[in-house]
Order: structure tokens, then sequence, then C-alpha cells
């Protein structure tokens, strides 16, 4: 089998290249690990940036988030009682679009059918090979047949868990990585939400997120040590603890319900440098990884591919080496700034164990610096809408 462009996995940056290339003329192959149905029932992210709202959009995927998803003006971030409001719009003139990553990878399923590309579900044993070579191979099982795939691009859009990055060679990579003490504990429930905008909530118990989907599907967190497990949280217990952490009105206005999911994520920063090894190039996941607390994971895999689609375009339509030769560089720049937005958004609104009485001092100073300095709360807002690609 030959394509243009390989590419491994198809979650959300997979989907999204795949989309680009296929609109530009370019043909590629997707491999995923899991099912299709495994890829749908995923719940993520939930924000999206402006920025990549317009790339969705030009995408041809952008009209049922049009229609249903919710465009936010602000948020609001909270230390016990005192809540700061950060006013995206009159701050920056800009919002963010809140749509499930769920509902993004539905639209792109949807797209990339029309569009009539070859996808194999149920792959294992990805071997990727000849990358210094004018045409490269990515081996796979598929239904018990080992086939291989000739092309001229492998994009690995495989995931932290993924084969790609581990394909460049150990001596030629660098990794960057921070793990955070705690996970957060997610919880999606039919209720409606207990504010018409995301709440960003320290406490002395720890970090809570009250977030949604819709009008009548909720999306909470609370922070946990990392030694919980999701069967040691009820549904009343969650409730119980959610209600602890947000101020006061918001938990009055709780309506709580039965859970549809629950699960514990890790926190943790990482990147791992260059992003091409010869015809490989990562996007997403499969090379960096932010906490959730900055909402930049799905955004960050959005702005790699815009790069990454536009750097391949002019390779294979233009023949010009100008924008791969250039992609590592670009996309880190603005990974590196993500980086730095997710981890202070982390530092600033979780407990740490082993904190000292200065940390939660220094903490309760930062939230009152921004409820008191609008050049803070733009510099946030600017950050949180998303930088420019
Ligand atoms: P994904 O989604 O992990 O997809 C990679 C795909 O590759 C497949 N795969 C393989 N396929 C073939 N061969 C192999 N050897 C393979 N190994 C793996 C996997 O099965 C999978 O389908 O990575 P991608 O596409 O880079 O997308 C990244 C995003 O999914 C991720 O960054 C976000 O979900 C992060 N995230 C959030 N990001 C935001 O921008 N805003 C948010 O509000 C937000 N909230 C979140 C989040 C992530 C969370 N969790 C669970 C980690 C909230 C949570 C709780
Ligand atoms: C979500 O709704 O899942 C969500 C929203 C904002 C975040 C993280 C997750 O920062």
């Amino acid at each position: 089998m030959k394509c243009q462009v390989a590419i491994v996995g198809g979650g959300p940056a997979g989907l999204l290249l795949s989309q680009i290339l296929n609109n530009a003329g370019v043909d590629t192959v997707v491999l995923e690990r899991t099912s299709r149905q495994h890829v749908l029932s995923r719940i993520r992210a939930g924000i999206v940036e402006w920025g990549a709202v317009e790339l969705l959009r030009a995408a041809g995927v952008g009209a049922r988030m049009d229609a249903e998803g919710i465009p936010h003006d602000g948020c609001v971030l909270s230390d016990n009682d005192l809540q700061v409001r950060i006013d995206f719009e009159a701050l920056t003139g800009r919002r963010v679009m809140v749509y499930g990553q769920t509902e993004i990878t539905a639209d792109l399923y949807a797209a990339q059918d029309r569009a009539g590309t070859p996808f194999f579900h149920g792959v294992e044993d990805v071997e990727i090979a000849d990358l210094d070579q004018a045409l490269s191979k990515v081996h796979f099982t598929h239904e018990g047949e080992r086939r291989t795939i000739t092309c001229q691009y492998v994009a690995g859009c495989d995931g932290f868990h993924g084969v790609s990055r581990r394909t460049i060679p150990d001596e030629k990579r660098r990794a960057f990585e921070r793990v955070y003490p705690f996970g957060w504990l997610g919880l999606l429930s039919r209720t409606p939400p207990v504010h018409d905008e995301l709440i960003y909530a320290n406490s002395d118990r720890g970090f809570a997120l009250a977030s949604m989907r819709n009008a009548e599907l909720s999306r909470y967190y609370i922070q946990v040590p990392l030694t919980d497990k999701v069967e040691d949280w009820s549904d009343d217990a969650f409730w119980a603890e959610l209600k602890r952490r947000l101020p006061s009105d918001a938990a009055d206005n709780l309506v709580t319900g039965a859970s549809i999911e629950k699960s514990i994520a890790p926190l943790r920063s990482f990147v791992s440098e260059p992003l091409r090894w010869g015809n490989l190039f990562l996007a997403g996941d499969a090379t960096h990884i932010v906490p959730p607390t900055g909402a930049k994971g799905l955004n960050l895999a959005a702005s790699d591919v815009f790069y990454l689609s536009s750097a391949l375009i002019e390779k294979l339509k233009s023949d010009s080496n100008a924008g791969i030769d250039a992609y590592s560089e670009r996309a880190l720049a603005r990974i590196w700034k993500a980086m730095r937005f997710s981890w202070q958004m982390t530092t600033l609104l979780h407990r740490f164990d082993d904190e000292d009485s200065f940390a939660a001092a220094m903490r309760r100073a930062s939230l009152a610096h921004l409820a008191s300095s609008e050049t803070a709360r733009r510099d946030l807002a600017e950050n949180y809408i998303g930088l420019p690609y």
C-alpha cells in the first residue's frame, strides 16, 4: 500500500492532520491502535481556543461546533471565597469555545469517512522504518496480517504512549519533564452546570474545577493524591468533596446526580525535542504533555497540526523544504509558552502535599494580585484564549 503521508494515531491530532492534508489533495492513511468506538468514548478536553476554532472551521469541520458549542467570554478563579473573574472578551477581544474533544473527534471521523480516507483500526506492532530514505515504511499487523505502507512522510500522532517518539534514537532526542504529586479525578454527569462559566477553585482542601459540555451536561474535577483509585470515590463522596472546595455561593447552587463517567488522570509536564527525525514528524501528545489546568493539550495538538500541515503541503505541492525544515523550531516556540502557562496555572491553583505555609500565602497573593491588576488579568486571558499561531 502507498500514500504520501502515513499517519500513526487516530486521535484529534492525527484526524485533523489527515483532514487538512486531504483537503489540499495530499493522500493519507491513518493507523489507530484502538477501535473507533474507543476513541469516541474517551472523555477529555472541553475548551477550544479561538485559533483552534478557526482551524477546525477552515478544515470544514466547524458546522456542528458552531451550532452546538458554547462561546465563553470569561472564567472565574477562586481561593476559598476570594473570586476573580477573567473577562477574556474585554481583555483580549476574543473568547474560547466550550465543545468536547469527543465531539470534535466524531466530526473529524464523519468528515474523513466522506473523504474516503483509508483507516486501519486495531493495529498492532507498528514499526516505522527507512526514515532516512526517499521513501519510508510503516509496518503493522492488522487482523492477524503483517502489512506495509510505503510513504514519503510519517506523522507520529500516537499520543504519549505511542511508538513514534521512541523511533527517534535515544541519543538524538532530549526530554524535559515534571511529574506533579497529584492527579485529577473527573466526573461527568447529566446535571446543569453550577455556573455559566468555568470556575477554577483553589481551597485549603485542594483544587476543584467546575466545567461543562452543555446546559445539561457538567464536567467536574477534584485534585486527588496519586495513590487514590476511582473505586475509592463513590459519587456521593465526590459531590461532598467538590462542594467543600467550590466558593460557597457556587456550592449552594450545585445540582448533583449519577456519574456517567469517572476517571483519574495524573498531571505531568513533558516535552521531547526535536519534533522531526528524517521523514518522521511528531505532533500533539506524542511529543508533549501539559497538565490540564491551562486547557492547552488539545489546543497544542491543533497548533502543531497547523504548522505541520502547511509544511507538508508546501513540500508536496510546491517542492519547498522551508516549512518542513522549520517545523520543529516553529512548533516548539509555541509549545514552550503553553508549557509555561500550564505549569504556572497548576502551581497557582493546587495544594502541594509537602508545601509550607509560604507556598499557600504566595498562591493567595497571586490571586489577590489578579483581583487588583488588570495587567495581570490580561496576561492570563491572553494565554488562556491562546497565543497566536
Ligand atoms: P491522543 O488523543 O492521545 O491520540 C493518540 C492516538 O494514538 C493512538 N495510538 C496508536 N495508534 C497506532 N499505533 C500505535 N502504536 C499507537 N499508540 C497510540 C491512541 O490510541 C490514540 O487514539 O493524542 P493527540 O491526538 O495528540 O491529542 C491530544 C489530546 O487528546 C490531549 O492533549 C487533550 O485531551 C488534553 N486535555 C485537554 N486539552 C485541552 O486543550 N483542553 C482541555 O480542556 C483538556 N482537558 C485533557 C483534558 C486531557 C485529560 N486527560 C484524560 C489526559 C482533561 C483531561 C482529564
Ligand atoms: C474540561 O471541561 O474537561 C476541562 C476544562 C478546562 C480545563 C481542563 C478540562 O482546564
